[in-house]
């Protein structure tokens, strides 16, 4: 494995590529171009200078998180194909810059979800939190209006105010798509861009809704182990993979996440590893990756992917704010790096404990 961490680039992260490269125990960095929008072509010119920057400070581009998907293609109408079409574009440019690890998901109209970006915990660090009741209290827009305000100045992935403005239209757009209209729109698209896969050997990882259930009446799919396998399945192409972000599945208490992992071998090409604590159900917040702190066993799961042959790049996911940090919610250097430290010491216990 490899172990990486998420960068926004110079124009929009708080943390520098520099202070990524003194973590040590971080050689790889997951990137996008954040100021493109969904549906839209990515210039070759502007993918090679990406990863320029990056190389040029001493760390690896080890794949793109996200190349995010028009609504057109979710929901299966509009100009689904022309959008196809663009995203096999933006694919073979990928390719042609040695670029093979693409993260997607495949959530109508929101990305992942919480319902507070600073829950205070007892030793004053703050966390991602999400609680269903504050959800059902909230009708979308508000839901919006409270996420975009509360992100330390900077803008949140799937939560750019240029999103807000179109929430009804978008629920409009989805007034019909039930899962399996959903599921079938995932096949129509994966099925067209499976020949450009190959042909660049790009691995698509499809990143779990979360939490990992129907939010506002939209359907979700990429949830459990039975509906992650019956995509495996649908289009049936190693290529055709998943991030296996624990943070996302656990939000289920019923997923055994690392029977979840067992399950995938071979079609997992990027994890997200954290941990999460449960006050109820549907009460968690976002914990420290260490296991003792919330209420996954990460020796479990990071032994699981050993066990897999996992090979591909892996992340610490959301942190903890901690140190007085400011930064995008989930995303400061700190405890990201602690989180790496974490699973990288796990990593080489499992390994060196499987020789003997
Ligand atoms: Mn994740």
């Amino acid at each position: 494995m490899e172990m990486t961490m998420r960068w926004y680039g110079s124009k929009w992260d708080t943390v520098t590529l520099k202070q990524i490269r003194q973590t040590r125990y971080v050689t790889g960095i997951i990137t996008t171009l954040y100021d493109t929008v969904p549906g839209e072509v990515w210039p070759r010119e502007r993918i090679r200078a990406m990863k320029e920057e990056v190389e040029a400070a001493g760390l690896h581009l080890a794949g793109i998180e996200s190349v995010n998907i028009h609504d057109d293609i979710k929901a299966g109408k509009g100009d689904r194909d022309r959008y196809i079409d663009n995203y096999i574009q933006t694919l073979e440019n990928l390719g042609k810059e040695d670029i093979h690890l693409v993260c997607y998901n495949f959530m109508p109209v929101f990305d992942w979800t919480r319902t507070e970006l600073a829950r205070l915990r007892p030793d004053g660090s703050t966390v991602l939190a999400y609680t269903q009741q504050a959800v059902d209290a909230l009708d979308p827009e508000t839901m919006f209006t409270s996420i975009s305000g509360d992100m330390n100045g900077s803008v949140m992935p799937g939560w750019e105010p240029e999103r807000l403005a179109r929430v009804k239209e978008l629920f409009d757009l989805y007034r019909d798509v039930d899962s399996e209209a959903l599921f079938a729109n995932l096949k129509y698209f994966l099925e067209k861009i499976m020949p450009v896969c190959r042909e660049y050997d790009i691995n698509m990882a499809i990143h779990p809704d979360d939490p990992a259930w129907s939010v506002f009446g939209l359907p979700r799919i990429i949830t459990n182990q039975e509906n992650i396998q019956r995509m495996m399945k649908m289009v049936d192409d190693p290529h055709n993979g998943v991030t296996f972000c624990s943070g996302s599945y656990g939000t289920n208490r019923k997923n055994d996440l690392p029977a979840m992992i067992r399950s995938l071998k071979g079609r997992v090409h990027f994890a997200h590893v954290r941990n999460l604590y449960f006050h109820s159900d549907d009460n968690f917040e976002e914990a420290a990756h260490l296991s003792e702190d919330g209420s996954f066993d990460m020796y479990e799961i990071m032994k699981a992917l050993y066990d897999i042959g996992f090979e591909g790049p892996i992340r610490p996911d959301h942190g903890r704010m901690i140190w007085d940090e400011v930064a995008m919610p989930g995303y400061g250097l700190y405890d990201r790096a602690l989180g790496a430290a974490y699973l990288c010491g796990l990593w080489e216990s499992i390994r060196k404990g499987d020789r003997k």
